[in-house]
């Protein structure tokens, strides 16, 4: 067995022989890494070396830990200059290489559409827009005073009960104000006849809260609210409006209807159904598909919309004189159109993140 000094001597030129051409034949940075370790990394030879520096006399060891050193030195430098051979020569292989391959087949776009809500919430709002009404819009969350208050309900009224949800008070003009989701649009009515002077039309579309719950109610959905003030406005305008649009909506073929109701803010008040566009009943073997119809629920018909002549009470509460002025108004249910106008069995599907809504019919 050789002293420590020749094998420490031996060890070191083995290492200063091997590193350079160990590098060398590093294709890159992975081999080039491993071929550092080898002699540079916590199990490699030269750091393994070093260890048996203790063994070296002491009259040698001064002279042999500058050469160990120095030898340390050269490999750190080859590997930095390899790490950037080997960076320079990809990027040169990169810039040699064509540019593109066009022969490659593409990613393939796949086109998203609206929401069928969406879509015919546009539909809505154009068709009323060519009539010469203007878009108005109105908070979710508004005050009970214009939810129902302005609007002519009696204190307690039980349409109340079916329609409050989610209430909060806040500040209005510096005074705590009971505000909550809107149960209908017709809040936009108000506000827009205490900011607006007659005569005007304004159609207000926007989501509404309601504690409601089956295939044809959702407790949250979309209205669409409509109101016309002007002088000697008659009943029979806001049947022509309402007919004009559920024909230019749905088509000529669709029958409409309308129903006598009650709302406190209208007077004389109606509803009205249009055909169920699922089952048709007005077209042949319509009778048949009706009675087994989820929709519609054999009726044939579905309601779409309230309406009537806005209520003098309305009128006195927003400040206008009801002997001037009339109007109509209108809210309708913009789920349900989407359901009429895409077949839509149920309400719920419109809100459960299919992704059929999102990429076509
Ligand atoms: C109202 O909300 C009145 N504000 C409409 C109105 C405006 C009447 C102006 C007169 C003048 P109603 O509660 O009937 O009325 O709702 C109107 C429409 O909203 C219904 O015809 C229906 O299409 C739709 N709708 C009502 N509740 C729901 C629900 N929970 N889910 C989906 N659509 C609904």
């Amino acid at each position: 067995m050789s002293d420590p000094v020749t094998r420490f001597e031996q060890g070191l030129a083995r290492v200063t022989d091997a590193f350079g051409p160990a590098f060398a034949e590093a294709h890159d940075e992975q081999d080039l890494r491993a071929a550092n370790a080898r002699f540079a990394g916590p199990q490699g030879e030269l750091t393994a070396l070093m260890k048996t520096m203790r063994e070296v006399p002491g009259d040698r060891r001064r002279e042999l830990g500058k050469s160990a050193n120095a030898v340390k030195q050269a490999v750190a430098e080859a590997f930095e200059l390899g790490l950037t051979r080997l960076a320079q020569a990809a990027r040169d292989a990169e810039l040699s290489a064509p540019a593109l391959d066009p022969t490659l087949p593409g990613r393939g776009v796949r086109p998203g559409r609206l929401h069928a809500i969406t879509r015919v919430r546009h539909e809505l709002v154009d068709i009323f827009a060519s009539l010469g009404f203007d878009v108005a819009e109105g908070p979710e969350v508004d005050l009970y005073d214009y939810n129902f208050d302005k609007l002519g309900f009696p204190p307690d009224h039980p349409a109340t009960d079916m329609q409050d949800t989610f209430f909060v008070t806040r500040e209005e003009d510096g005074e705590p104000a009971t505000s909550l989701l809107r149960a209908h649009t017709s809040t936009v009515q108000v506000r827009e006849m205490l900011r607006r002077e007659p005569p005007f039309a304004i159609i207000s579309p926007g989501a509404v809260y309601r504690r409601d719950d089956d295939a044809t109610h959702s407790p949250m959905f979309f209205q669409i609210e409509g109101l016309l003030v002007d002088q000697d406005v008659s009943f029979s305008e806001l049947m022509g409006v309402l007919t004009l649009f559920v024909k230019r909506l749905l088509g000529d073929d669709v029958p409409v209807r309308f129903r006598p109701s009650y709302f406190p803010f209208v007077e004389p008040g109606g509803e009205v159904d249009v055909g169920c566009t699922l089952c048709r009943p007005w077209a042949d073997g319509g009778a048949e598909r009706s009675a087994a119809c989820g929709v519609c629920k054999g009726t044939g018909w579905l309601e779409v919309l309230g309406c009537g002549m806005v209520h003098p009470v309305v009128f006195e509460n927003v400040g206008y004189d009801p002997e001037k002025v009339t109007g109509f108004a209108f809210g309708m249910g913009i789920d349900r159109i989407a359901m009429l106008r895409y077949g839509v069995p149920n309400i719920k599907l419109l809100y459960e993140n299919d992704i059929r809504f999102l990429s076509g019919f």
